[in-house]
Order: structure tokens, then C-alpha cells, then sequence
């Protein structure tokens, strides 16, 4: 009885005398790193954010609503934010990607701005708004892959007369990690645009390239890959039999230049998948966002399913297990995510 009330009362002792310790090393900025090193370096990644679905209804209902609480114009941007309920006001989807949806109303424009953070735009619903990026005015259909990138001028507006609803993504939490944000405003509202739409797909993605281009350019050239090209090339590599077990029938966006990534902090993906697919379990350690374009299915995400269909967002976490289940239909998922910056790092990993 005596040993272990000795012991108990070293332990106190030898704690406080830790704790005075770290409260002298406090007054000159310094800590013990071995009260937190098992936090800082895990043996497997560790998130903040967890799985989570947007379903397109309630998405659109209040997306609309928001158009009668703000306008465009006042709002600059007139977007919600896709919070992860994991990391509820910081304003990001996973913890490198701000992801949004965005609305334009017939006959609102959205103001000319660039800023460093590069943008994707994934066009969901409503036709008739164009976004003009660098010159470039290029009209939004559903299922169009639209890319900002870092510094370039960007302005949206609506001329038609239906709503047009986008899903934003944007590594500013990337951009702001690295404390490097810069922004600004233009006079004019909107830009000149010298472009017609679909000049930089035909100018740099159809197999020829102006010549002496120089071929080392990080980012992608196109504005727009259009959902009407993109599709046919699923469809093409479906009847040859090109399915990968875990992602369907994929492609991966390419900068046609150097075929690399379409940006250097995002990554982007469509996939086809066919119906009755099962597809098996992968991981990787880009936190990965989907945005459903066609048909409708189940993604097991660390053990729990969550059901999509068109239009839907959802989230999987840095390494978190998931698999793909289709129902009766071909279903066409579009996903993106920071891998580019992790395998520029080297620290980008997958396993199963
Ligand atoms: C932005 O500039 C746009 O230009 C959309 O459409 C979403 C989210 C955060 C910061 C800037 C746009 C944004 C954004």
C-alpha cells in the first residue's frame, strides 16, 4: 500500500514538475513537441472532414430562394458554400478545396475579378449563362468542365431566361494555407472577349498546336471541355472494354500541351460507369469531390452508403475506403481533387 501511494504521488510530483517546466518554456515561445508528436505524425492520414452528401433537390430550393434573399450583384458571386460537416465554417469541402454552387439568374452578370486561386466550374442545370475566362466567352451546358485558373480574368453572366446552377471548386484553402492570396476588381464590368466560344479547345486540344508554343506551361490552355465531346469518348472506350475494377470507364482531363494535369493544385476526372457495376473498394489520400452528370447508384464510403443521382455532390475523405455500386442504369460521375499537388510533393498514395 505504502510502495503504490509513493508512486502515485511521484507521478504528481513528476507531472508538476513537466507542467512548470512547459509554462517557463511558454514565456519564450517554445513547447515540448513530445507532448503532441503522436498527433502531428499519424501513422495513416487524419481528417477533419468526413463523408458527405449535397442532394440536388434541396440544393436547388434554396439555391432559389437565394435568389430572391441577395442578387448577384450585390452578393458578387451568389454561392453556397458546401461545408463539411467535419470543419463547419471554414468554408471548405475537404481541407484543401473549397467547393460551392453557384447561381445566375437571366439577366444578371457576375463582375470581372481574377485572383490567385485557381477555379473549376462543373455546369449542373439551366442553360443559356456563359463564363468568360482570359478573353474567352464560352456558353454553360450541363455536364461542361470549365477551368480559372490562377490570376486569370473571369466574369459570368445570364442573357437567357432560365436559371444555370454550377458547382465551384477552388484550391483557395490550398492558395490560403500558403498565405498567398492576391485579388482584384476591374473598371468595366465585363471583359472584351476576342475569343469565340470553343477557340481554346480547337486551338490547342485537337492534335495540332500553334506552332513554337512552348510546351512547358503548368496549366491547361482550354477554357471548356465540353460535356458533348467528352461523353462520345466514354461511350468509345466502354464498347472496347476499357473498365478499371474500382473507377468505371475513366478519363483523366489533360492539359493537351504536355499532358499533364489541367491544373497544378486540381485534378479532374469522368467516369462511366455501366449498369450492374460493382465496383471494388480503393483508397487514396486525395480527398475526392463527385458530382453526379448522368444516371444513379450507391458509393460505400468507410462503411456507410450513401445514394446519389443526377446532379448530387458528395465527399470522400483522404483515405477513406469507398466502392461504387450502380443500379439499372449507366451512371456518369465527374470527380476532382488535389492530386496533382500531392504527386508534384511526392506524397500522393492509393491502396485498397
Ligand atoms: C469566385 O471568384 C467564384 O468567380 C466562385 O465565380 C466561387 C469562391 C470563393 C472565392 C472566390 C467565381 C468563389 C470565388
Amino acid at each position: 500500500m505504502a510502495v503504490a501511494t509513493q508512486s502515485a504521488d511521484s507521478k504528481h510530483n513528476i507531472q508538476a514538475a513537466r507542467q512548470a517546466y512547459y509554462d517557463k518554456a511558454a514565456k519564450f515561445n517554445m513547447a515540448p513537441l513530445w507532448e503532441v508528436l503522436k498527433d502531428l505524425v499519424t501513422p495513416e492520414p487524419k481528417t477533419l472532414c468526413v463523408p458527405a452528401i449535397w442532394k440536388f433537390a434541396d440544393v436547388k430550393r434554396l439555391m432559389l430562394e437565394a435568389g430572391d434573399v441577395i442578387t448577384a450583384e450585390e452578393a458578387e458571386r451568389r454561392v453556397l458554400v458546401l461545408e463539411n460537416p467535419g470543419a463547419k465554417g471554414r468554408s471548405r469541402i475537404t481541407n484543401s478545396l473549397f467547393a460551392g454552387i453557384q447561381l445566375i439568374m437571366p439577366g444578371e452578370i457576375a463582375d470581372v475579378h481574377r485572383h490567385v486561386a485557381s477555379a473549376i466550374r462543373f455546369v449542373l442545370e439551366g442553360e443559356g449563362a456563359y463564363t468568360a475566362v482570359e478573353g474567352e466567352k464560352t456558353m454553360m451546358k450541363h455536364g461542361d468542365f470549365i477551368i480559372t485558373a490562377n490570376w486569370a480574368p473571369h466574369d459570368h453572366g445570364n442573357p437567357g431566361t432560365e436559371p444555370v446552377m454550377w458547382l465551384d471548386v477552388l484550391d483557395m484553402p490550398t492558395i490560403n494555407h500558403f498565405e498567398t492570396s492576391f485579388a482584384e476588381h476591374f473598371e468595366e464590368k465585363m471583359q472584351k472577349t476576342n475569343y469565340e466560344d470553343g477557340d481554346s479547345f480547337s486551338r490547342y486540344a485537337m492534335g495540332v498546336l500553334p506552332d513554337g508554343l512552348p510546351a512547358a506551361r503548368n496549366r491547361s490552355p482550354v477554357i471548356n471541355y465540353p460535356y458533348a465531346k467528352m461523353r462520345p469518348i466514354l461511350e468509345r472506350l466502354k464498347r472496347t472494354g476499357d473498365i478499371d475494377v474500382r473507377h468505371g470507364v475513366r478519363v483523366r482531363y489533360a492539359n493537351p500541351i504536355n499532358g499533364g494535369p489541367v491544373l497544378p493544385t486540381m485534378g479532374a476526372y469522368l467516369s462511366l460507369m455501366p449498369r450492374g457495376f460493382k465496383g471494388e473498394s480503393y483508397r487514396s489520400t486525395d480527398g475526392t469531390i463527385f458530382a453526379v452528370a448522368e444516371g444513379a447508384g450507391t458509393t460505400v464510403i468507410d462503411g456507410k452508403p450513401f445514394e446519389w443521382g443526377v446532379n448530387d455532390v458528395f465527399v470522400v475523405p483522404p483515405w477513406k475506403r469507398y466502392q461504387h455500386l450502380i443500379g439499372d442504369d449507366d451512371a456518369v460521375l465527374f470527380s476532382i481533387s488535389d492530386r496533382p499537388a500531392q504527386e508534384a510533393l511526392g506524397i500522393w498514395r492509393e491502396g485498397t
